[in-house]
């Protein structure tokens, strides 16, 4: 049995299935981990979904930015217009609502402490414990399975609070903790979130802000994190850390690499 873990599929399905036979992915024996950000800008979102809920326990996937922006656009939870999005096609299709309640069921965060590593779509807040990510990540699965999906969907909205505190309200941290999990990609100095930069760290401007994974985390150490969300980054990899969102729906790379014992790892890409 093999695990591989899949960057970024934004809906490039016929890429995907190029990737699976590359990696020769059985789906008798093989688990495939999906970094989220399954759905939209590429053109066959609908495809991509169908496909990894056949695989079912065979598959784990974690929720991105944009699988979000489908539950919100589907449940009317959005209180941006998204010109740029293609979830029509799935909201229309007579089994749109099974793929909306599929997506529903996903995960936030996956931690397999066996193997040491995590699958999360944007990455874990510095300041944070196991427990806290545990938490966190369960209430915002609990609340995505609940019968209030759209009215938690509609809490959500907003970069504040920026700044992660023990005497948050509830709302406030379940705010934050999305924001973390689904979203962030650069930390101020003081480890509160900043939205304005996706660029790749070699090409930023502002030299006060850094790639959250850039500051130690003492309670993480001992796994390694599997990202997406990052296509500017593009594939990177340190002792802690592997990013895998290589911009297919950009027309460059989708990613997957092969998990295996010690936190090692083998990458296999293709060209889209
Ligand atoms: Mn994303």
């Amino acid at each position: 049995m093999s695990i591989f873990a899949v960057g970024d599929i934004q809906g490039c399905y016929k890429e995907f299935r190029n990737l699976l036979r590359e990696i020769n992915f059985n789906k008798k024996n093989d688990m495939l981990w999906l970094a989220g950000d399954l759905v939209n800008r590429g053109p066959n979102s609908f495809d991509v979904i169908k496909y990894i809920m056949d695989l079912d326990s065979k598959a784990v996937t974690v929720l991105g930015n944009h699988d979000f922006y489908l539950l919100a656009s589907y449940f009317k939870a959005d209180p941006w217009p998204h010109k740029n999005n293609n979830f029509q096609e799935i909201i229309n299709d007579p089994h749109g609502k099974e793929i909306i309640y599929w997506l529903k069921k996903q995960k936030i965060v996956h931690m397999d402490h066996d193997l040491g590593f995590i699958l999360v779509h944007a990455g874990i807040h510095p300041s944070w414990e196991i427990n806290d990510i545990e938490f966190l990540s369960r209430k915002i699965e609990n609340n995505l399975q609940g019968e209030n999906c759209k009215k938690f969907i509609e809490t959500l909205w907003g970069n504040n609070p920026k700044k992660w505190k023990k005497n948050l309200s509830d709302k406030e941290k379940l705010i934050f903790a999305t924001n973390v999990f689904t979203r962030m990609r650069y930390l101020n100095n003081d480890l509160s979130l900043n939205f304005n930069e996706k660029s790749n760290p070699n090409e930023i401007k502002n030299k006060n802000i850094y790639p959250w994974f850039n500051f130690e985390n003492k309670n993480t150490e001992k796994y390694k994190t599997i990202i997406g969300h990052w296509s500017s980054l593009g594939y990177f990899e340190n002792k802690n850390l592997i990013s895998i969102d290589t911009g297919c729906a950009w027309g460059r790379e989708l990613t997957a690499i092969e998990l295996l014992q010690d936190k090692k790892i083998k990458k296999y890409q293709i060209k889209c």
